[in-house]
């Protein structure tokens, strides 16, 4: 196995595969590559068409897409440890982390966190109306999970799975905005879960921290 991650430092999705590569202790190296750039080389859309990151290279085989890369790593370093065995456990997983992609990554992460948060560092300015709406969407997206969540201590049962580490990278940003607290203070099953998981130490050493200016 020669694994080659290409991900951007403070990409939520680039975050989900190196906890994934972390947390089966695979060994990679890591190309830098910021998807926000204006000067993109021409040779990066032979590996992703659409220019984002992740992708991830294992010899000859090349992967774009989060979720077809952290299942795939998963399997090919077993035991495979992020999917429950029970079906309906799978789907609820499965179920979340698409809700996730779908309605959460971006009020939660480019309309909340990037504005309240990662504009004002960088010396832009945050607007307000994007912020409002990111906050409306995002509750609606954590009420949802919330209603999916039982007594567990992990999102799906007594075992970390995808789905705790696709939501957690993207609770790590969204909590950094006080917008981003309030809507998990509504949410009580939700709190608790990213209290204990942002402890844990697949998020603590993925932290990418905020730029410094
Ligand atoms: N569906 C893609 C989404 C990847 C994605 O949106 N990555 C962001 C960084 S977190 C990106 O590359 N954004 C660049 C852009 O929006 O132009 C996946 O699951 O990998």
């Amino acid at each position: 196995m020669s694994v080659i991650l290409y991900g951007y430092r403070y990409s939520v999705y680039t975050r989900i595969v190196r906890m994934v590569l972390s947390y089966k202790d695979i060994a990679y190296s890591y190309v830098e590559m910021d998807p926000f750039s204006d000067e993109i080389e021409p040779d990066y859309f032979d590996l992703h068409p659409f220019a984002r990151v992740p992708v991830i290279r294992n010899n000859s085989f090349v992967l774009y897409e989060t979720t077809a890369i952290t299942r795939y790593l998963d399997e090919i370093s077993p035991p495979e440890k992020l999917s429950p065995k029970k079906t309906e456990r799978k789907a609820r997983m499965a179920q979340i982390i698409s809700i996730t992609d779908s309605y959460g990554y971006w009020p939660m992460v480019r309309q909340v966190f990037a504005h309240r948060v990662f504009r004002p560092i960088e010396g832009d300015q945050p607007d307000e109306n994007v912020i409002a709406a990111g906050r409306i969407a995002s509750q609606k997206v954590c009420e949802a999970i919330e209603k999916l969540l039982g007594e567990d201590a992990f999102l799906v049962g007594d075992e970390i799975t995808h789905a705790d580490l696709h939501l957690a990278a993207m609770m790590a940003y969204f909590c950094t905005a006080s917008e981003g607290r309030d809507v998990l203070d509504r949410c009580p099953r939700l709190k608790r879960w990213w209290q204990m998981i942002a402890d844990h130490s697949v998020l603590r050493d993925s932290d990418p921290g905020l730029p410094i200016v």
